[in-house]
């Protein structure tokens, strides 16, 4: 065998193994389970996708366009199957779109066709990311994503960015038609469409920013109505998830994916951002709405759903779990989607039921550590009382 064949072979081979390779949950806080393994990395891009595969041009078969990260991914069950749309960086540092799919939603995920074309707008994105799917009841399928662009009023600032909300519509999740980017006073990043009409009007999840990075005045997750998904326009925006100070997001937050209807509310995963001297922290958490005013918070779980843990906090980007894409199953399971780092993918699974739970009997964020004893005194006092009733009945009984 020559060069190009034994290479050829060896990119395989390690290939067919990474996408066979099984996962195994962990036993965690009984609110959901990790998974051990990672479920799409940079090696799960398809060698043909990398590699030149003509031994006349390249005989030492070496990768051509290489992958830096998998991550942040919109998810939705398509026809039976799991299905992520998958961020993936190129080593140029752009990010373009990309569908895996698994059987099972822990393993097996494999890169689909190729990856998505997305047509521009009239102003061409330089970068698109962190796609949100939405089943709309309208009977489309919505991706509302960011678009980045260089900063027009700064250009002799190579690092001055704008950030919009892109979006575009598919009936098939493969072919989509783009529809003009969302309209708002604002910088948006991390905008999110609700999957129901409200009052007869489509709802948006967004997060308002003075800047690229900073939030500034942007008070926290915001929730709009637009009448035309075809010109969508932020006229008026409401605050329902606000940042605080000395919280998990101090420095700001985000929607993750859109929120799952439960009969108790609306469940939401959103993310968290706080500044520390590593520089910033990124952690899940969650929240209820109200089912007839979607707007209007019924709970609120203090503090981190998750953060990351061992090698979750070595990255491009460290110290940082993003989610905007979880699954909610026929039989109550959720699938819960998360990048570490800015690197790769991973999946968290529970149950609606766990989630509702853990939402309405997580005491709330207190904000001042005297209110945090308090509610760790008010759980002792309810375990003591417990076990003393738990032990005046066994002495009864015996
Ligand atoms: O690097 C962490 C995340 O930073 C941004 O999120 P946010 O707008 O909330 O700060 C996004 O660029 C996201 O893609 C990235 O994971």
């Amino acid at each position: 065998m020559n060069t190009f064949e034994q290479r050829k072979k060896l990119v395989e081979e390690r290939y067919a193994a990474h996408i066979a390779a099984k996962n195994t949950p962990i036993e965690g806080n009984g609110i959901y389970e990790r998974w051990a393994n990672p479920i799409i990395t940079a090696e799960s891009v398809p060698p043909i996708w990398k590699y030149d595969y003509n031994p006349a041009t390249n005989p030492y078969f070496m990768e051509r366009i290489g992958v830096n990260a998998t991550l942040n991914s919109g998810a939705i069950k398509w026809k039976g199957k799991y299905v992520l749309m998958v961020r993936v960086e190129g080593m140029d540092r752009k990010s373009y779109f990309a569908l895996a799919e698994s059987d099972n939603g822990v393993d097996g995920f494999r890169f689909t066709g190729r990856p998505i074309t997305m047509p521009d707008t009239d102003e061409p994105g330089t970068n698109v990311y962190d796609m949100r799917l939405t089943l709309h009841e309208d009977g489309w399928v919505y991706g509302l994503f960011c678009v980045e662009r260089h900063d027009p009023a700064h250009p002799e600032d190579l690092s001055a960015a704008v950030a919009a909300c892109g979006i575009a519509r598919t009936r098939n999740l493969r072919d989509w038609e783009r529809l003009p980017d969302l309209k708002s006073r604002s910088q948006q990043r991390n905008v999110v469409l609700h999957p129901e009409f409200f009052d007869g009007r489509y709802a948006l999840y967004t997060r308002p920013q003075d800047g690229f990075i900073d939030t500034g005045s942007g008070g926290g997750i915001g929730w709009a109505l637009v009448d035309d998904m075809t010109h969508a326009e932020i006229t008026s925006e409401r605050i329902i998830d606000a940042r605080a100070y000395h919280t998990i997001k101090e420095v700001k937050n985000g929607e993750g994916p859109h929120p799952i209807r439960t009969p108790r509310g609306w469940l939401h995963l959103a993310h968290g951002v706080r500044g520390c001297a590593s520089g910033l922290r990124y952690v899940l958490y969650m929240y209820m709405t109200s089912l007839e005013e979607p707007w209007r918070a019924i709970a609120t779980p203090g503090g981190y759903l998750m953060a990351p843990v061992g090698e979750e906090y070595v990255g491009d980007v460290m110290n940082v779990l993003f989610s905007n894409g979880w699954i909610a199953d026929d039989d109550g399971r959720v699938f819960i989607y998360y990048a570490s780092s800015d690197t790769r993918m991973h999946v968290a699974t529970s149950t609606v039921d766990r989630l509702v739970d853990y939402c309405l009997h997580t005491p709330s964020d207190g904000l001042f550590t005297g209110e945090s004893v308090k509610a760790i005194n008010r759980l002792i006092d309810r375990n003591e009382g417990y076990a003393a009733r738990t032990e005046e009945m066994n002495q009864n009984q015996s």
